[in-house]
Parts: structure tokens; C-alpha cells; sequence
């Protein structure tokens, strides 16, 4: 384990934490874009666009049923367990993920900001009205919603701007944290990756990522590793230093 991260936690008083989809990865999830990624097969503007749903709505929502009921049966693992610990030991601490996979909030985490949304829910695309999605997701011959507009998944496509109170937060939390800890993620989806190391140059900034990212350069430490397995040694050290 690295003794200036675990240090840095020990001395810390506030944690931001910053994951993608490779935390899931151990829990049998796909991510997007490494091996066996989700955009191997699919192309990206085809189903996480506006234009993509507009064109082809049913293509885009099997797409999303399926990884929704890959969601139901996964569960959480060891990194998302670690990261629920972690926040027990901090006031001052706040989980931003990119994925919409509830994987968090099911491993006990609530201090939880969603980046891109969630696929616990469907809302219009006309209107304000929203709906809560089963295990299985929207059934194809439901897509129209009565008012006009259509149901779409809960999600923060390409082209569309975050929720600006997530978005808020998650910058407000970044920069005063005092270690932001990068797990999982290829660093190349902005603005969630700006997070990592754009609004705080003092943190101590920890990727954990078998894989280099763009910013590996600009990081004070690198595990490489599953997080499944790093994460677990980084608060087992960390919280047995802190006492
Ligand atoms: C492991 C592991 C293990 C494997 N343990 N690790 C500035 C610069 C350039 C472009 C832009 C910019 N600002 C905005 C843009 C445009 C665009 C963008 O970023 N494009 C780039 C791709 C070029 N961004 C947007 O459009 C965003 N909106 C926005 O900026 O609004 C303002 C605006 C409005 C109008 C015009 C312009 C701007 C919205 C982005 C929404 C992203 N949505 C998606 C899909 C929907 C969600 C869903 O269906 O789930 O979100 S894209 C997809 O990528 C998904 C993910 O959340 C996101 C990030 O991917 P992630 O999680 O990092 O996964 P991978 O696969 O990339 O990486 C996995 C990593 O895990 C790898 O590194 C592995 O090594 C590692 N790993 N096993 C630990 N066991």
C-alpha cells in the first residue's frame, strides 16, 4: 500500500472520491470502453444521444433494459463496500460516480452525487412527469407517454449538461477536499472528469485504475489495480492508522 496516500487520508479531513464505470467492473458489469466494453457493440451516438433516442427509440431503450436487469442481478463488490466504510469515517466526505448503476447506494454509501443520472427511473421528454423502472425497464409498447412526449431513461446523454446541483455540489466538494481518490475511470467524459484534478491543485489525488488515463501524469499516486482489490488495503490501512 502507498504510505503517503494512507498518510494523507490519516491527516485528512475531508474526501472526495471521483468513480466510473471499473468499479462495477468486478461485480460483472461492463464498461464502456475497454475490453468487452459496452461500446464495442454498440455505437455510442446511436443510443447515449438525444439524436440517437429520437431516431430510434426502442433500439436505445433495449439497450437500456438489458443493462438494467444486469444492474438487478449484479451486486455490489468489494471496492463499493470499501467506499461505504470510508464515508462512515469522514464528515466531511462525498462520492460523485458516473454510473447509473445504484451500485453505491445498494453497497450502504449515502453521500452519493449521480453525475449522469440513474436508471432507477424514466422521465418525459415533454413534460415534467417521471416514473420509477422495474427490474426488467420499460416495456417497448409503453414508450409514448399520454402528454405527447415520450418516456426516456433518467440519463445525462452526450450534448446534454449535468444537473446543476449535482454538478454544484460535486465541484464545491472537490475543491476542498483534501484527497480525491480517481477510481475506475478512463478520465475522457467531461466535466466529470475535470473533477479529478481541474478544481484543487493541493488534494493528494490517488488514481486506482489497472490501466494509465489521461491523467496519470497530473495524479501524486498510482495503484494499478482492480479496485475490488485495492480499495479494501487502502481503507483497512488508512482507518487502522487513523485509530
Ligand atoms: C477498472 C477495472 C477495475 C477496468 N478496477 N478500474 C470538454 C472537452 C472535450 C469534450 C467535452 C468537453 N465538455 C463536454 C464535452 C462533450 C462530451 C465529452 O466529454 N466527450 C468526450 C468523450 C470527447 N460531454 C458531454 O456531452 C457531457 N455534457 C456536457 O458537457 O454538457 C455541456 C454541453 C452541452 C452541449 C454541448 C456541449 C457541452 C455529457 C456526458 C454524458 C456521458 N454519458 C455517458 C453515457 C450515458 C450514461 C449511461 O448510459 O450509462 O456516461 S458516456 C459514458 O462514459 C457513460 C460513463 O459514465 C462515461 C464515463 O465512462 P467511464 O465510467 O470512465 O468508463 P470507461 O469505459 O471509459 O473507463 C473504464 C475504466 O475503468 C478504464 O480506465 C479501465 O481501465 C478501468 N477499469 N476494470 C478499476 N476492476
Amino acid at each position: 500500500m502507498n504510505g503517503h496516500l494512507v498518510a494523507a487520508l490519516r491527516g485528512a479531513k475531508s474526501v472526495f472520491v471521483l468513480t466510473g464505470s471499473g468499479i462495477s467492473a468486478e461485480s460483472g458489469l461492463p464498461t464502456f470502453r475497454g475490453v468487452g466494453g459496452l461500446w464495442r457493440t454498440h455505437r455510442v451516438e446511436e443510443l447515449a444521444s438525444p439524436e440517437g433516442f429520437a431516431r430510434d427509440p426502442i433500439l436505445v431503450w433495449t439497450w437500456y433494459n438489458e443493462r438494467k436487469a444486469a444492474h438487478e442481478r449484479a451486486q455490489p463488490n468489494a471496492g463499493h463496500l470499501a467506499l461505504g466504510q470510508l464515508e462512515m469515517a469522514f464528515d466531511d466526505f462525498t462520492l460523485a460516480t458516473q454510473n447509473v448503476d445504484s451500485l453505491h447506494l445498494r453497497a450502504g454509501s449515502r453521500k452519493v452525487l449521480e453525475l449522469h443520472g440513474s436508471l432507477r427511473e424514466a422521465r418525459c421528454t415533454n413534460c415534467t412527469a417521471r416514473r420509477p423502472l422495474s427490474a426488467a425497464g420499460l416495456p417497448r409498447d409503453e414508450i409514448d407517454h399520454s402528454c405527447g412526449g415520450r418516456w426516456r431513461p433518467d440519463i445525462v446523454w452526450f450534448g446534454e449538461s449535468l444537473p446543476h446541483d449535482v454538478w454544484q455540489k460535486a465541484q464545491e466538494a472537490a475543491a476542498r477536499a483534501d484527497v480525491i481518490l480517481v477510481v475506475g475511470t478512463s478520465a475522457v467524459v467531461y466535466p466529470a472528469a475535470a473533477l479529478a484534478t481541474n478544481y484543487n491543485r493541493a488534494a493528494f489525488v490517488a488514481e486506482i485504475n489497472p490501466e494509465t488515463t489521461p491523467i496519470s501524469n497530473r495524479v501524486a499516486c498510482a495503484l494499478r489495480g482492480p479496485a475490488a482489490e485495492v480499495l479494501p488495503q487502502i481503507v483497512d490501512s488508512s482507518l487502522r492508522r487513523r485509530g
